[in-house]
């Protein structure tokens, strides 16, 4: 059967750059992006998508005669603070009419990101194994903990295709993250290419696992590539890239900016990060579906500085 996508909050950090990967592999004409905001055009198709509304949902399923769903809609940490009930309320309304409508009208495979805010202090915060206990301090890690089993109940109840991941934050210059724990991180890189001063809402030595965002895109893709029978893990896999605190940021990004200043004022997000793993043991994805990042801070500083310097058409650092 012939491949057809829809991508659920294509215009999120993630989803912007995953759309544009997904058109590439399976062609523009087979993948719909979606996205509660109307104003981005993409090339390709664009369907104005409230995922909260499974009859809208259902109707676009139909219409595109949709094969796969990627469903990357939801309120992050940070954000899903100011208003817990609306945080549980989104993500979780939409999360289950994605499973629903995958259920009734078939669909072959679903993608459902998680997240490292799944875990809390209970969990070993360096190397955490994927089976750590799961306490999750935030509404929308408890979100992301509860859709994890909510996807595997779905595959072992009615067969439905649920992959999953628990992406650590991402860091990328195509896009800006929204509401995250994990924003600083890209924020930083902007501050530096523009010369400006950065004020940091983490500590300086917070360490928290980064994935850069060629291989968070490649991740979702290989994920969903791999054959069914491979896959030992139905809730989500762990995937690691970089362990990095603030700090190291800061000292790839002064090689190219030698006067690139960092403040430090830590506020709410810091007690959330800290509550989080600084590294992940990914062991199990790269066993089941060979799963390796392939960045390391200083590889992935060169490309986000190069990017975003040609993005505020800047030429030279320093
Ligand atoms: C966040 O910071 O909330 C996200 C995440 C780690 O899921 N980037």
């Amino acid at each position: 059967m012939q491949t057809r996508i829809l991508v659920i909050g294509a215009k999120g950090q993630l989803g912007t750059v995953l759309t544009v990967a997904l058109q590439k592999k399976y062609t523009l004409e087979h993948v719909i992006a979606s996205d509660i905001n109307e104003d981005k055009v993409y090339e390709g198709i664009f369907e104005a998508l409230d995922a909260t509304n499974k009859e809208q949902l259902t109707a676009v399923v139909q219409q595109y005669r949709i094969t796969q769903i990627y469903h990357l809609a939801a309120v992050l940490s940070a954000k899903g603070e100011e208003n817990p009930l609306f945080t549980w309320q989104l993500n979780m309304q939409t999360l289950f009419n994605v499973l629903e409508v995958a259920r009734e009208q078939r669909i072959e495979k679903v993608f459902f990101p998680s997240s490292i805010a799944v875990f809390g202090a209970a969990a070993p915060l360096i190397n955490t194994p994927v089976d750590a206990y799961l306490n999750p301090a935030t509404v929308y890690g408890i979100s992301k903990a509860a859709g994890e089993n909510w996807a595997q109940y779905y595959y072992l109840r009615y067969g439905v295709d649920v992959r999953s991941i628990r992406y650590p934050g991402i860091i990328g210059y195509q896009s800006l993250p929204g509401g995250g724990t994990t924003d600083y991180a890209v924020d930083i890189y902007h501050k530096a290419v523009l010369e400006e001063a950065f004020t940091c809402f983490l500590k300086s030595d917070q360490a928290l696992p980064m994935l850069f965002m060629e291989d968070a895109v490649r991740a979702a893709i290989e994920l969903m590539e791999a054959p069914k029978e491979q896959l030992t893990i139905r809730t989500a896999y762990n995937i690691a890239g970089i362990s990095i605190a603030p700090k190291d940021i800061e000292a790839s990004i002064r090689k190219e900016y030698p006067s690139f200043h960092v403040a430090y004022a830590p506020d709410f997000r810091q007690e959330i990060a800290a509550k989080w793993p600084s590294s992940i043991d990914d062991s199990v994805a790269a066993h089941d579906w060979g799963w390796q990042s392939s960045y390391t801070l200083d590889t992935m500083t060169k490309v986000m500085i190069e990017k975003l310097r040609a993005y505020y058409q800047l030429d030279v650092a320093g």
